[in-house]
């Protein structure tokens, strides 16, 4: 294994930009930047789709998208729906829940969002600080006589402790649903995520491993949920001018379905890309002190879609915050993925509450670019630019504070 020292950075040193210098990057590198389908292939599919005239409402791109989620995920129900978010909602409202709702406060904040749009009260609980997933004797305390549901996040495409929550969930008979925005393509046990709990909910937003410009899907094994989310998901219309539930309008297009068609096709491209992506992180950051790659379960299925590293502030010379500065200069633009938790987010943070671990990863974790957006060169480059900061970390935090100064003054 390749170790060096902090000082070999001083061989020949590029100049920060923090300190001075121009930008590594003449254009951003960005967390998320969306996979592209085969363009020939997308654009015959939106030909089809404008020679049909038939751009939503449950059209045939709509069904086909279904119909692989599901065939991806065991045979399992898709609903297609136009985002995860709404999605989540919709989810809540069919399963009936009322009161409060356990989820981890670790989360993007759509989860919690979800929650409390629909009349739940959001009861966070803490994260395991090895895999970032609920802790399950975390979710076990918060329990109460109001609990409705309990939702977990399978974060970073990394699953729940997912018997120790349906144990949980049953023994008060309430759902267990799952948040996989991050988890497509993510086995459990070896088997499919779309299986698990009472449902699950993955988010096709731009940014995701599988994209469809905006977009979700509920995934569910139970027949009848799914045909109620359908009916919900079109104002309740049961047939022509038949309206037999309360519903909404969560439909997902057909020029987005189209895409997101498009995108499954090159999930295995995009899983590959990002697996090479991660081997050339883990040796850009090889000996780097107090950096270290968040580390999956090698057993399973992993998309790796998320690039997450750990900063430990006892041996790292620069603090997390520091270090995003140091990379937003250079045009490398990292992300505080999740800070500040949703219980310190706005409307949450009105009702205290503490979660050690929550608060200690979410000041700890940095979201590196990865996907199709950066290459193995550019990953060499961010990693050095990373050890030429901790190398200078004393002339790094003055040109910061110099910066911040400057900034105050104007
Ligand atoms: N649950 C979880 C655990 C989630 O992570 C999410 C979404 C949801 C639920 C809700 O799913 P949806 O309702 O969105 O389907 C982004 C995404 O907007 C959000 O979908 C995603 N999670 C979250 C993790 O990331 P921001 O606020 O970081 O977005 P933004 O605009 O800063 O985009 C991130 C980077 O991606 C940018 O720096 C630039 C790049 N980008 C973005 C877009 C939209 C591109 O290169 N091209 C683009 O078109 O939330």
């Amino acid at each position: 294994m390749h170790h060096r020292s902090v000082s070999d950075a001083s061989r020949s040193p590029p100049e920060l930009a923090v300190c001075g210098g121009p930008p590594a990057f003449a254009s951003p590198r960005y967390v998320g930047t969306p996979g592209i389908p085969d363009r020939a292939t997308l654009h015959a599919r939106l030909d089809a789709m404008l020679d049909a005239r038939r751009l939503t409402n449950d059209g045939p791109f709509a069904r086909e998208f279904e119909a692989r989620l599901g065939e991806l995920n065991g045979g399992v129900e898709a609903v297609a729906v136009c985002n995860a978010t709404i999605g989540m909602q919709l989810l809540l409202k069919a399963l009936g829940v009322a009161g409060e709702v356990v989820l981890p406060s670790f989360t993007f904040i759509a989860t919690a969002h979800a929650c409390a749009w629909e009349g739940c009260e959001p009861v966070f609980a803490d994260v395991d600080e090895r895999t970032h997933v609920l802790d399950a004797d975390s979710v076990a305390a918060k329990l109460s006589d109001r609990t409705a549901a309990i939702v977990g996040v399978h974060l970073w495409g990394r699953m729940c402790p997912v018997e120790a929550l349906e144990a949980l969930a049953a023994a008060r008979g309430i759902p267990l649903v799952f948040d996989a925005a991050h988890a497509l393509g993510c086995t459990h046990r070896g088997r499919p995520m779309g299986g698990l709990g009472t449902a699950s909910v993955v988010s096709f937003h731009a940014t995701k491993l599988v994209q469809s410009l905006e977009g979700g899907a509920i995934l569910t094994a139970d027949r009848d949920l799914a045909a109620r989310l359908r009916l919900m998901r079109n104002f309740g219309f049961a047939g022509y001018d038949h309206v037999v539930a309360l519903g909404t309008n969560a439909k997902l297009d057909e020029f987005s379905a189209a895409v997101g068609i498009g995108s499954l096709d090159c999930l295995e491209r995009i899983v590959a890309r990002n697996r090479a992506n991660r081997v050339a992180y883990r040796e850009a950051l090889d000996g780097l002190p107090g950096l270290s790659l968040y580390e999956y379960d090698e057993a399973e299925d992993n998309n790796f879609q998320y690039l997450i590293a750990v900063v430990d502030p006892a041996r790292c010379p620069l603090a997390r915050d520091e270090l995003v500065a140091v990379l937003h200069a250079e045009n490398v633009i990292a992300r505080r993925y999740f800070h500040p938790g949703c219980h310190r987010s706005a409307p949450y943070a009105a009702r205290p509450v503490v979660l050690p671990v929550t608060e200690r990863l979410s000041e700890r974790l940095i979201a590196f670019p990865t996907g199709e957006g950066v290459d193995a060169a550019d990953i060499a480059r961010i990693g050095t630019i990373l050890e030429t900061a901790c190398a200078r970390a004393g002339a790094v935090r003055h040109a910061l504070s110099e910066g911040r100064r400057a900034r105050l003054a104007a």
